[in-house]
């Protein structure tokens, strides 16, 4: 795939705007400030196409971009507390929104910071995946922030709580700053690509 023909698609605030699935779909999940913006422009190669911010819940609007016909989706992040209570419920609704329809999902990428336990967000988000059956796969953010034996340490501590949780996806460390994991990402989501059509 040609990353560098990236192109914003549209924002969309409501669930309800979505257009009609006719392409497949490639969803980025996780919570707030995970870095589910920041990977999704070290996949493209692009500084800032998709924005980011320090400040958690930058991103409030479900957004498309397309790659040669595949559609890359930023959706919100989930599990802020000091985000009002309207704007969660909006995101939630738009996040709930998005999975409840019938769409061409070719792999959601569940993104979970891998210097942490899994929240019990995290959790609940790979079980939906797991129960729904949807074609998923757990990235690791911020790997740059820990040794590669502290990764390793990690990885399986994460593991382990998803195994525990019922789901046992492929998991990948990755690093939007080093770019570590990125290639074998979009390898990843090429194959997910692939099966999908
Ligand atoms: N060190 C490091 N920082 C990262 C990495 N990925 C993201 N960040 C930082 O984490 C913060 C949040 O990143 P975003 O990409 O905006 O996170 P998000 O998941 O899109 O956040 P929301 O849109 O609020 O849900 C920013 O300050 C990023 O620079 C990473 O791999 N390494
Ligand atoms: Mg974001």
């Amino acid at each position: 795939m040609n990353y560098q023909k990236v192109k914003f698609v549209a924002a969309y605030g409501t669930s309800s705007q979505l257009p009609a699935s006719s392409a497949p779909e490639v969803s980025f999940v996780g919570r707030s400030n995970v870095g589910k913006s920041s990977i999704m422009n070290k996949i493209f190669g692009r500084k800032g196409l998709v924005k980011v911010s320090s400040t958690p819940g930058k991103t409030s609007t479900i957004n498309f971009f397309d790659v040669e016909g595949v559609q890359f989706v930023d959706l919100p992040g989930y599990g802020f507390a000091k985000v009002a209570k309207s704007e969660k419920g909006r995101w939630s609704e738009l996040i709930e929104g998005y999975f409840a329809q019938d769409r061409r999902f070719a792999l959601v990428v569940s993104l979970i910071d891998i210097r942490h336990e899994a929240t019990k967000d995290d959790l609940k988000m790979v079980q939906f995946l797991e129960e729904r059956g949807l074609p998923y796969m757990v990235a690791f953010t911020k790997a740059d922030k820990l040794s590669k034996a502290q990764q390793q340490k990690q990885i399986a501590a994460i593991a382990k709580q998803l195994a525990a949780a019922g789901a046992n996806p492929i998991v990948l460390a990755t690093s939007s700053e080093t770019g570590q994991g990125i290639d074998d990402l979009r390898a990843l989501i090429e194959d997910a690509i692939q099966q999908e059509s």
